[in-house]
């Protein structure tokens, strides 16, 4: 496939509440779109870097820098998805802003060859059930509120953010009010430390799913050394950026539970390869979010569906967070969402509402 141009489009879109974590505060999502456009067709893909480099690394303005000044001219005359891949290779880190061209170059060349992400994935599934990520609060009876809302909108499993200072009050609050049917899970965003181990072993009592990256995103080691001493299941995010690190991961039992999200580990051909190791390794994977537009969405519940994904995603509707996303929205159906089924994305942007949230415009002709 050859490219003829690729339009690099930053956009903002508005919460519809804040979503508070142990690193911060999101008002709003500020994102990058990367559009693919070749004779044949166009292609969309989504960084999910954020504003600020808080949650890792990487943010919005050296995901655009390093696209226009590395990533992009690297890329060879034809191309594909595997090929870019290959080509982007070489550049250290930066996978965000890697896994939004490849995300481009794969969806045009699947829009042209008429797949699917789905199937081209390695789909079994044509709905997955969803999760929802639940951010931190001012106290326990907005947190409450807010689970009960999400609860009636039929989401069928619950992570709760905690911090020191945010875990085993709200933890109790939700079990209590809930029940011990409900499925349930936490996420530090690396908050802890391994002195905090006896704390973070309360939480055993309330039968969670999994407790998501405990420790900072270098500690496989004391995560390892943490794992012993918890009964709930280690599961981790961050520190897990490509196939590699999810092997040492396992062969250190620094988690027994891993979060596949593509942007974070450099695209879905990576995220694929993570989740085929696990399977192999018979190590439980879920689908991660980083506050999709419909876009970025559409290709997560497409790998979300893939076999090895046995625990509920944090893939949920599109209004968890906008008023208006930028495609047609996608809507909880019995606590699921349906994976799209139309050649690559299987969803387009709606052109006047993309252009009225886009902040800035750059065309890079080939
Ligand atoms: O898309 O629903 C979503 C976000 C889920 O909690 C979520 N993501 O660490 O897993 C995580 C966070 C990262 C983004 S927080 C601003
Ligand atoms: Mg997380």
């Amino acid at each position: 496939m050859k490219i003829n141009a690729i339009e690099l489009r930053r956009i903002a879109m508005p919460l519809r509440a804040p979503f508070r974590t142990s690193f911060g505060v999101e008002t709003a999502r500020d994102i990058v779109l990367v559009r693919v456009v070749t004779p044949e067709g166009e292609g969309w893909g989504e960084c999910v870097a954020m504003s600020e480099p808080l949650y890792s690394s990487e943010y919005v303005d050296a995901a655009l820098d390093v696209l226009k000044r590395f990533l992009i001219p690297a890329l060879p005359e034809k191309v594909d998805a595997r090929a870019a891949k290959r080509a982007m290779k070489p550049f250290k880190g930066h996978r965000m802003a890697k896994a939004a061209l490849e995300t481009a170059v794969l969806d045009a060349q699947l829009r042209v060859s008429g797949e699917s992400f789905g199937s081209f994935l390695g789909a079994s599934r044509d709905r997955v059930p969803c999760g929802v990520s639940v951010g931190i609060m001012d106290s326990i009876p907005e947190l409450l509120e807010s689970v009960s809302e999400f609860v009636e909108e039929g989401y069928v499993r619950i992570k709760l953010k905690i911090e020191p200072g945010w875990d085993l009050a709200p933890v109790r609050a939700v079990r209590e009010r809930f029940g011990d049917d409900l499925l349930l899970q936490v996420d530090a965003n690396a908050a802890y430390t391994l002195a905090d181990a006896r704390q973070l072993a309360k939480l055993d009592d309330f039968d969670l799913l999994l407790i998501e990256q405990p420790l900072a995103d270098d500690d496989l080691v004391q995560h390892a050394a943490l794992a012993k001493q918890l009964k709930t299941p280690v599961c981790l995010d961050e520190s897990i950026e490509s196939v590699e690190h999810a092997a040492a991961a396992i062969t250190l039992g620094a988690a027994s539970i891993i979060n596949i999200k593509p942007g974070r580990v450099g695209g879905y051909l990576e995220a694929k390869a993570i989740h085929d190791l696990c399977v192999a390794h018979g190590v439980p994977v879920w689908c991660g979010g980083m506050l999709e537009t419909g876009l970025g969405r559409a290709a997560n519940v497409a790998l979300a569906a893939l076999p090895g994904f046995v625990l509920p995603g944090d893939t949920s509707a599109s209004r968890r967070y906008f008023a208006t996303d930028i495609t047609t929205p996608f809507e909880l159906a019995d606590g699921h969402l349906d994976v799209p089924t139309g050649p690559g994305l299987g969803i387009d942007p709606i052109q006047d509402i993309l252009d009225s949230v886009t902040t800035s415009s750059e065309w890079i002709k080939f």
